[in-house]
């Protein structure tokens, strides 16, 4: 149904009212808007990150990912050793799905990454210091060029600190020391003016050591011209762990340094079995995170690291832990999702 004539009906539905169509009476509860309608009405990016396999074969994760979000992220798809496997060899075949599903449904896409210590092949990894520089800036321009304009912000680096707050020695750190990190940001812009350009990492939700260096970096780096526009809060939290408290001030901190700011990777998980006490727990964690970014003029958006729990990273990585996205295995609409909702809506 087009957009217009699912407002219409919505707003018929709205009153709570029975109605008769050609079809035979219709009686429906109050209908609830997507996700999507309420944030774009108040210029906001709800997304998800997208997998390309479910995209391709399942119609219930279409349905409801078109249904519901207005922005991407492939989880894997423009990663290195999905773009670029062999030197110089470049494959953008689920790229492109993810990028031309986004086009048809209307939902900006967030590229998702550049520069990391992870998937990234070991031709890499293996580089001298002028190869590997090299490598990164053919790497980046050619991503990048090739989404020139259809990919409206980057993740240029992505977890460059490790957990103290000091440079990741990560193999780029190593051979490169920490100028990688200007560099990529100066290809990234060299090959797209026009896409925003974001450092992203995890576990800088509160006022931390780590979400101090960042901030420091980031205001380094943008007093040198480095051209850094944004940055990502990945939020990937646990219910056992506690909420932090101080996110709204952290990306206000943030905010105030002239960039914008995302919530990029945002999931709450939870030992399992999942019980109706965690899943309340989980949908507050959910609403105070929205809440915390909508406070924020510059805070432009919240993306899902998937939205059904049938398809997480969660389980593989911490095993015995998942439920921790808004949508069930069989896409039945959890007390999170409800919870985004009504931020979005309110
Ligand atoms: O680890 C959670 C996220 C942390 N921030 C950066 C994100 O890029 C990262 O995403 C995850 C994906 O959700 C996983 O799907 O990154 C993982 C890799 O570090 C992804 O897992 C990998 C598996 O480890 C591989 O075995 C698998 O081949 O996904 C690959 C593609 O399905």
């Amino acid at each position: 149904m087009t957009s217009p004539a699912r407002l219409a009906m919505a707003a018929v539905l709205a009153v709570g009212t029975s109605v008769t169509l050609a079809a035979g009476p219709v009686t429906a509860e109050v209908p609830s808007q997507p996700l999507r309608d309420h944030a774009s009405a108040r210029d906001f990016l709800i997304g998800t990150a997208v997998a390309t396999g479910p995209l391709a074969g399942e119609p219930s994760y279409r349905d409801t990912l078109n249904r519901e979000f207005n922005a991407v992220t492939a989880e894997n798809a423009m990663k290195w050793d999905a773009t670029e496997p062999s030197p110089g060899q470049f494959t953008f075949t689920a790229a492109d799905q993810i990028t031309a599903s986004a086009q048809a449904n209307g939902q900006t896409v967030h590229g998702h990454t550049l520069v990391w210590h992870s998937q990234t092949p070991g031709w890499v990894q293996g580089l001298d210091a002028t190869a590997m520089r090299d490598a990164m800036g053919n790497h980046i321009g050619t991503v990048v060029g090739r989404y020139a304009g259809r990919i409206a912000t980057w993740d240029v680096v992505n977890e460059v600190f490790d957990d103290n707050g000091g440079m990741r020695s990560s193999f780029w750190y190593q051979r490169l020391g920490e100028s990688y990190v200007a560099d990529a940001f100066r290809y990234a812009r060299a090959a797209d003016p026009s896409a925003k350009l974001c450092i992203n990492d995890y576990n800088v939700e509160g006022i931390n050591s780590k979400s101090t260096a960042l901030y420091n970096l980031v205001s380094r780096l943008r007093g040198q011209g480095v051209p850094i526009d944004c940055v990502g809060i990945q939020g990937h939290l646990a219910i056992q762990y506690g909420f932090p408290n101080d996110l709204r001030q952290n990306i206000q901190r943030f905010a105030d340094l002239g960039v914008d700011v995302r919530i990029t990777e945002l999931d709450v998980r939870m030992q399992l079995p999942a019980d109706a006490g965690k899943l309340a727990t989980q949908s507050t964690y959910y609403r105070n995170v929205i809440d915390a970014c909508l406070a924020v003029a510059r805070c432009t958006g919240l993306t899902v690291w998937g939205f059904t729990d049938r398809y997480s990273w969660v389980p593989d990585t911490f095993p015995g832990q998942g439920a921790a996205l808004p949508y069930t295995e069989n896409y039945q609409a959890k007390p999170a999702y409800q919870a985004l909702h009504d931020a979005l809506a309110g």
